[in-house]
């Protein structure tokens, strides 16, 4: 049976756990174990902090994992990045003290730069030919350059906000990361299998996020012009209605787009608009 390894606690856990029951998988009965078997798919659950797991998964103890990408670059394991999940969005930047008057990354020559990500920020310098002292610390490394640890700083960024609360800013973005689906190289012919039906159940959720499913009671005559306004539909849903001047349409849409089209649809006799949500889309 295949082994998922999940982060126990922390940031990614709670968009694990949700994407997992989208996918029709139940893995939360027992956050207090370090190993569990989810209902819904046939599948242990492994319960892990978020460094250990892209090792965990190198080394076949668990055979695919749910990791931001920042610890799958940071560890260099030997492991496939086989799906981005969207979400646990963010990104790793250099920042500076905000006194600083920026004049490039020839800045950071001679500098101190305090950070959890070692190996990503070696590998940047190195690849800019930039000359810097890397500062490994563990925690709270938005705080170094306040206490004198170091010049600036190399650290998850999202809202930017615990930069701006440590009179920091970011200057260099080096990497965007976000959760993904990481697996051992060498899983058998059975275990691949299984992977690709979870990938299959994970894309129908991912892919629905956002989408609405719109009906509406629309003239006939009009129906030529509410394809116009759909473009990019390989053809909607037209379903006859009672009164024969009548058709019922059924599309599918993004919510950034929803009430623009609607109104579009509405101009021209579009009425009974019903807007539902969508679950799952399966291509
Ligand atoms: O205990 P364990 O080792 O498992 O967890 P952890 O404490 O190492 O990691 P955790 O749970 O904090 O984060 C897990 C993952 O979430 C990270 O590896 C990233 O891939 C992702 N992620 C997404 C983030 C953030 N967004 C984020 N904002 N991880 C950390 N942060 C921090 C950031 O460093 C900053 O200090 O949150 C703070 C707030 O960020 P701002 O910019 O919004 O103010
Ligand atoms: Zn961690």
């Amino acid at each position: 049976m295949l082994t998922i390894a999940i982060q126990n606690k922390g940031r990614l856990n709670e968009d694990t756990v949700a994407l997992l029951a989208d996918a029709g998988i139940s893995a939360s009965a027992s956050h207090r174990k370090l190993i569990s078997d989810a209902k819904g798919f046939p599948l242990h659950v492994l319960y892990l902090r978020d460094d250990d797991i892209p090792q965990a998964v190198a080394m076949g103890v668990a055979d695919i994992g749910i990791v931001g990408l920042n610890e799958v670059m940071e560890k260099e394991c030997d492991v496939d990045i086989i799906m981005k999940l969207g979400f646990g969005a963010c990104r790793l930047s250099l920042a500076v003290p905000k006194s600083v008057d920026y004049p490039g990354l020839s800045w950071f020559e001679g500098k101190r730069v305090a950070t959890s990500y070692p190996v990503i920020l070696r590998n940047f310098f190195s690849e800019k030919g930039i000359q810097a002292f890397v500062h490994e610390i563990a925690g709270s490394v938005e705080v170094a350059p306040a206490v004198g640890m170091a010049d600036a700083i190399f650290d998850i960024v999202s809202s930017g906000g615990t930069l701006i609360q440590n009179g920091l800013k970011e200057e260099e973005t080096v990497i965007q990361s976000e959760a993904v689906l990481i697996a051992n190289p060498a899983l058998d012919a059975e275990k691949r299998a299984d992977t690709e039906k979870l990938m299959f159940r994970f894309r129908s959720t991912i892919d629905s996020k956002g989408m609405k499913y719109v009906l509406m009671n629309l003239p006939k005559a009009r129906l030529d012009e509410a394809v116009s306004i759909l473009p990019g539909m390989k053809s909607p849903t037209v379903m006859p209605l009672a009164d024969n001047d009548w058709i019922s349409l059924h599309v599918v849409l993004h919510e950034d787009v929803l009430w623009e089209k609607i109104e579009l649809l509405k101009n021209i006799g579009a009425s009974d608009i019903l807007v539902l949500a969508l679950e799952n889309v399966i291509r």
